[in-house]
């Protein structure tokens, strides 16, 4: 995938990896956050926009709690196509309804006629001022999770809950490295080694964390965190994607004895099947990719019952 130079857009593959052939994820430059007390982006009902691809995992964190947190009253959203094109996502022929952007780069020079960097999803818009405030889905869902419970006149559950506050961090520290990122080190290592090592860490975690869901339901205990939401989206992608496409192929989360009920657990949760779109996952990862053929399979059920509560 090409990258922004100064506001232009070049078609040539950025290097992702580094001299031991480690896949190496760039960091998010938009970081401003929405807050009641912001002067910039305050919370506003219909004043934000989200941009995402309904395949990607980071894009999918912030898909599923403005679910789950029901804000999709207050912010609207375009998706993009889920196969990336020559100049990266695209929302095709047609552009999307807020900018008529025809490329998420065009959102990112919409924000800054000069940028230079990746043009990542997702992207979290401020249609009042006209640029990007958040290009970082942990930043995200931390806002989604707490900022807007003024506008909807009730308090709804909170995942970044504060007693687990400590825990979550280090579940989300391991889960990120070894899980969320840890599948693309496998699937975009450069050498056996990087492989290696990944898939280790890989496998390493999730039997972990098989072993610790058979004591209790969820990652923290008897309530759902944010920990079980940053995992949920690796999760429900793994057998139908990295398990193939990125060699994660020791186990497959349907393997497992607990990790798969529990998967299922919290993909029958209110607001969350809707947000599932498997045919954008198998989009993204197979129709990227040269031959882009499409699977068919694998099967999976989601809707089972997982006998957790
Ligand atoms: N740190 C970002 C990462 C987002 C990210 O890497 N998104 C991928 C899609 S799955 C992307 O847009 N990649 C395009 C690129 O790297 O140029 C986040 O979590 O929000």
């Amino acid at each position: 995938m090409g990258m922004l130079v100064e506001g232009r857009w070049q078609s040539e593959e950025v290097r992702r990896t580094n001299a031991d052939g480690e896949f190496i994820r760039t960091r998010s430059p938009f970081r401003d956050v929405i807050s009641k007390n912001s002067d910039q982006h305050p919370v506003a009902e219909d004043r934000y926009h989200l941009f995402v691809n309904a395949g990607c995992p980071w894009a999918y964190r912030t898909m599923l709690y403005r679910s789950v947190k029901n804000l999709a009253p207050y912010i609207s959203i375009s998706y993009t196509l889920p196969a990336m094109g020559e100049e990266g996502w695209t929302f095709g022929e047609k552009g999307e309804p807020l900018l008529a952007a025809r490329h998420i780069h065009d959102v990112y020079t919409a924000a800054d006629n000069n940028f230079t960097g990746r043009c990542t999803v997702p992207v979290l818009w401020d249609k009042s001022t006209g640029t990007i405030v958040n290009n970082e889905s942990a930043d995200i869902i931390r806002m989604f999770d707490a900022e807007f419970d003024d506008l909807q006149g009730v308090t709804p559950t909170r995942y970044y809950i504060p007693k687990y506050a400590e825990q979550i961090d280090r579940l989300n520290e391991r889960i990120y490295t070894t899980v969320n990122n840890g599948v693309y080190r496998c699937g975009f290592a450069q050498s056996q080694e990087a492989y290696n090592q990944a898939y280790e860490l890989l496998f390493a975690t999730l039997d972990d964390l098989d072993a610790l869901l058979r004591h209790q339901r969820y990652l923290c205990g008897e309530e759902i965190t944010e920990a079980d939401w940053r995992l949920f989206a690796t999760l429900i992608r793994f057998d139908v994607a990295y398990y193939s496409q990125f060699n994660c192929n020791k186990r497959r989360i349907s393997d497992y004895r607990h990790l798969w009920p529990y998967t299922r657990d919290l993909y029958q949760q209110s607001g969350v099947a809707e947000t599932v779109d498997i045919d954008a996952i198998k989009g993204i990862y197979f129709g990227s990719r040269p031959p882009h053929i499409i699977p068919e399979g694998p099967e999976l059920d989601f809707t089972a019952p997982h006998y957790r509560d």
